[in-house]
């Protein structure tokens, strides 16, 4: 234990990986440390907003030491997978603040985000096939519907790795901050998302997922209207506009 740390403050959290030594290169010890911190992170309910930070370097991927000599089996058993779907899965908002490298299962993990932000000297890319395999993390899966097929083929088949610049121009990144303030713009973020109607804003993120599971644009239009229409039984859409009209700031309760 302790290579994984989670602080709260404000309703925000940040989950942050501590191993300089090697880049913060997820080990299995470690993705196991942040599955834990998820289970408390999904039962409390004072939480509005996750930043996954770790200074110098977000993660420069899976621990290489870890997988050359598995076989298939250990191979499977490895798997972070049903960790990083933890993640997506979270019903409050997530926030990768990318410093350093980002690298293979580090991007994938960011890649679990719903927002990415990088620091100007940050680099990220999938070097998997340098090495013999491919992004099995939802690499595959997350990055085309992110950036698109072709930019995601083109960083998965090539293993490049590429500039803050670069990954902004292809939308895997939504703002580069200036250097060394990536945290301070995420934290930022998160404060903006923490003043909002927290259930309008889950059920938002759980809105656009829905929609973008189903294939039928008619079928996710109902959806959407039927959240939307749910909200007004809540108590927070009454306090939101209860406070516009009285020219105050809204005290959301979460209801
Ligand atoms: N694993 C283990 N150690 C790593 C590491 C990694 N991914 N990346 C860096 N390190 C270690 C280095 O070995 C070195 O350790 P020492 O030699 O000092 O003991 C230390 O961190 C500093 O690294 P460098 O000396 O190499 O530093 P440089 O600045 O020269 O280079 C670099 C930085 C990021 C360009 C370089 O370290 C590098 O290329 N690192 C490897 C990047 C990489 O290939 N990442 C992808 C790994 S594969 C799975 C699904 C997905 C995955 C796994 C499982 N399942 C479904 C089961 C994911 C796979 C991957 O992520």
């Amino acid at each position: 234990m302790g290579q994984v740390n989670l602080k709260k403050e404000n309703g925000i959290c940040t989950l942050s990986i501590n191993r300089p030594e090697a880049l913060n290169a997820l080990s299995r010890e470690i993705v196991d440390e942040i599955d834990d911190y998820l289970e408390e992170i999904k039962n409390d309910d004072a939480l509005r907003c996750l930043i996954i930070y770790s200074k110098d370097n977000f993660a420069a991927g899976a621990d290489i030491k870890n997988m050359i000599d598995c076989d298939k089996k250990s191979a499977k058993e490895f798997s972070f997978s049903p960790i990083y779907n933890k993640i997506a899965d979270l019903k409050i908002p997530t926030i990768a603040a990318i410093e350093g490298y980002a690298l293979g299962g580090g991007l994938e993990l960011a890649l679990t985000a719903d927002i990415r932000i990088a620091d100007e000297n940050s680099k990220m890319g999938f070097p998997e096939v340098t090495l013999g395999i491919f992004p099995g993390a939802g690499g595959t899966i997350r990055a085309p519907r992110i950036i698109g097929e072709a930019f995601a083929k083109e960083l998965i088949f090539t293993g490049k790795i590429i500039s803050a610049e670069r990954a902004y121009e292809i939308g895997l990144v939504n703002l580069v901050a200036s250097k060394n303030n990536v945290f301070e713009e995420a934290y930022k973020m998160a404060t903006r998302i923490s003043k909002n109607g927290p259930v309008a804003v889950r059920m938002a993120k759980d809105t656009i997922r829905q929609g973008l599971d189903e294939k039928d644009q008619n079928k996710a239009i109902d959806i959407e209207f039927e959240k939307w229409a749910e909200l007004f039984e809540t108590e927070d859409q009454k306090e939101g506009m209860t406070a516009f009209f009285e020219k105050r700031k809204p005290k959301y309760k979460n209801k």
